[in-house]
């Protein structure tokens, strides 16, 4: 997986290029940790969050203009635009490198450059892949070390100089006229620069470990997904492994932390990862999951004790807040956190709150050690990843959508992925509630044209035969006539594992619909449930004309790639087209 340079040598071209100040090698200690803490604490950057009930943990704010990923600035930049695909936004290598150079050009005048080599994956899984983030932001570098293995242990996994994907990110000026994610699939490489927010800084994550990897996983015959991945113990002491496939701010989080409502028959949940993983196929023929990231960078806004306790004891030690609100006794605090707001707020951007509007950003988040989490699987850190029973794609949708149903093969499961479609959120900037298709909760991640990487999960099905997992889908945001939601959701999901595992070992119910296999109302477990049996009914329904609706958006949307979509997606297309009469 080499970049073209030596990493000595990159380094200095792109200090060449920023001419900053100094430059530092990040090794990752503690103590280099508590010096970047000092730094920002001292310019402002930090502010220390009360010690005794939040050790060690810090918050920030991002400059109002900078608070969510930007779709519409992020660029696949291939040789050939039909690589891109029409997914995505694309610019020839050679004219984004022009209009970025000219931003980066002495972008770190005055400040320090940060090298941060970085690990995605478990330290000596064959699956890991070291990447090296060239950055001036000591906020990205903080970040980096909770959420990937970072320092002096990356520079030792590198397998020569040239083993390492290179990200070049800086602030610069924080212009979003001048913002630009970009990423060079054909050369291992990422320039980001003029936001210093999540996604769009943290090269590690999307970047690397969907786009550059996604690209990668195909060339190489693997696996890079927006997925969680959760362990589910079932009565008969057996574990079996779920990754599941949502869209940002739609649960993947919530979902692979559950406390499980079904805690006394004997399902439990633990938690692998809860963004990313990268798949493989094992020795044995199956299909292997590593989580590549060793943190969450969760979305505040709706967590709480009751929803998620397991992400609120995450977050209590040795974590960064962004863009949160901050109580008086000096405690971060979002919407949804307490019912009651408390008094005398200071709000996201550390101004009085009025009460008025949001306290917190919708997008705040939490960047806390996977390792502090109660639940987190004895597997995490398996250099084999975990075997996958079953794939999960889930969508937010008020409309249609049943709770859940089950793919009728992994052909149909691949149409099922490519024709998602869900409610936009306030993870990406833009409008919040627009219903847009979202393939495989892919859409603003897939690194190459979106009609190979539905082939791709073709030709991978044929690979697995019979050991691919079961495909189902999920939607827990279905609504009434008063928009309130049917399913209560977090939890009581357990139910819906419960009848996922069992439809997989052959014993639960399902009626056949014309999208797939739905339970019948007595083959979930409801027992304990404060919901009414018509409730159940509505949230499980699959009405036909609606569904008749959905097929004009979908015929557009495959329209789009020409020759490059698999005529199984048609094939697939025109059989639902059939079942719905
Ligand atoms: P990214 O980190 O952006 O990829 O998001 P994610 O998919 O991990 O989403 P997350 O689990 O953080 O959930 C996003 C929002 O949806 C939060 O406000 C949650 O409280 C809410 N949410 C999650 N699960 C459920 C559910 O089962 N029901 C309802 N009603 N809301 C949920
Ligand atoms: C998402 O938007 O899917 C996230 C947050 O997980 S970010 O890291 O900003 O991409
Ligand atoms: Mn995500």
């Amino acid at each position: 997986m080499p970049y073209s340079m030596k990493l000595k040598d990159w380094v200095q071209e792109c200090a060449n290029l920023c001419k900053p100040d100094s430059i530092y090698w990040c090794n990752g200690s503690d103590e280099e940790y508590q010096m970047l803490v000092n730094k920002m604490l001292e310019d402002g950057t930090f502010h220390k969050l009360n010690e005794e009930t939040y050790p060690n943990c810090y918050l920030s704010y991002s400059n109002p203009n900078d608070v969510a990923r930007v779709e519409h600035l992020t660029f696949i930049c291939t040789k050939n635009e039909k690589d891109a695909g029409p997914t995505n936004h694309w610019k020839s290598p050679d004219e984004m490198k022009k209009i970025m150079r000219e931003v980066y050009d002495g972008c770190m005048k005055g400040r320090t450059m940060y090298v941060v080599p970085y690990v995605m994956g478990p330290l000596g899984a064959p699956a890991s892949k070291v990447g090296v983030e060239i950055t001036d932001s000591a906020y990205v570098v903080a970040n980096m070390k909770i959420m990937t293995r970072m320092g002096q242990k990356a520079l030792d996994s590198m397998k020569d100089e040239y083993d390492y994907v290179a990200g070049l990110h800086s602030v610069a000026d924080c212009n979003p006229e001048r913002r630009y994610i970009a990423h060079f699939p054909e050369e291992y490489l990422i320039w980001s620069v003029g936001s210093g927010y999540g996604g769009n800084a943290l090269l590690g994550k999307k970047c690397f470990a969907l786009r550059i990897a996604s690209w990668l996983a195909r060339e190489q015959g693997w696996m890079a997904e927006h997925m969680l991945i959760l362990e589910l113990e079932t009565p008969d002491g057996k574990k079996s492994y779920i990754t599941a496939a949502l869209p940002s701010a739609c649960g993947k989080t919530n979902l692979a932390m559950m406390v499980s409502a079904l805690e006394n028959e004997g399902y439990k949940v633990k938690t692998v990862g809860d963004d990313i993983a990268w798949m493989y196929i094992g020795d044995d023929g199956r299909l292997y999951a590593i989580n590549p990231e060793a943190g969450f960078f969760g979305v505040a806004p709706g967590t709480n004790p009751k929803t998620n306790p397991n992400a609120i004891a995450s977050l209590h030690k040795n974590s960064i807040f962004t863009n949160v609100a901050l109580t008086k006794e000096n405690e971060p605090w979002w919407e949804g956190y307490t019912k009651e707001k408390p008094e005398g707020m200071k709000d996201w951007q550390g101004k009085d709150y009025s009460g008025e509007g949001n306290a917190a950003h919708p997008n705040s988040r939490f960047t806390a050690p996977a390792a502090q989490c109660p639940c987190i699987s004895s597997e995490f850190e398996n250099p084999k990843g975990v075997p996958i029973d079953a794939i999960l794609f889930g969508a937010r949708r008020a409309t249609n959508v049943p709770l859940v149903y089950e793919a009728l093969s992994w052909q149909h499961g691949v149409f099922v992925g490519a024709t998602m479609s869900s409610e936009t959120t306030a993870a990406a900037t833009g409008a919040v509630g627009v219903i847009r298709r979202d393939p495989f909760a892919m859409l603003p991640f897939i690194g190459y044209n979106a009609g190979d990487y539905f082939q791709h999960w073709l030709n991978m099905g044929k690979k697995l035969g019979d050991k691919a997992p079961k495909i189902f889908h999920i939607n827990w945001f279905r609504t009434d006539e008063d928009g309130k939601f049917l399913w209560p959701g977090f939890g009581d999901n357990a139910r819906v594992l419960k009848w996922i595992h069992e439809r997989m070992e052959g014993k639960a119910d399902a009626k056949a619909t014309a999208i797939g296999n739905v339970p019948t109302p007595d083959a979930l477990d409801t027992k304990g449930l404060d919901v009414t049996k018509e409730q159940i009914e509505k949230v499980l329904d699959v009405n036909n004309a609606n569904w008749k609706s959905e097929l004009p958006g979908m015929k557009e949307f495959f329209d789009k790639f020409g020759d490059t979509l698999p005529k199984e997606m048609w094939d697939e297309y025109k059989a639902l087209e059939q079942r719905l009469g």
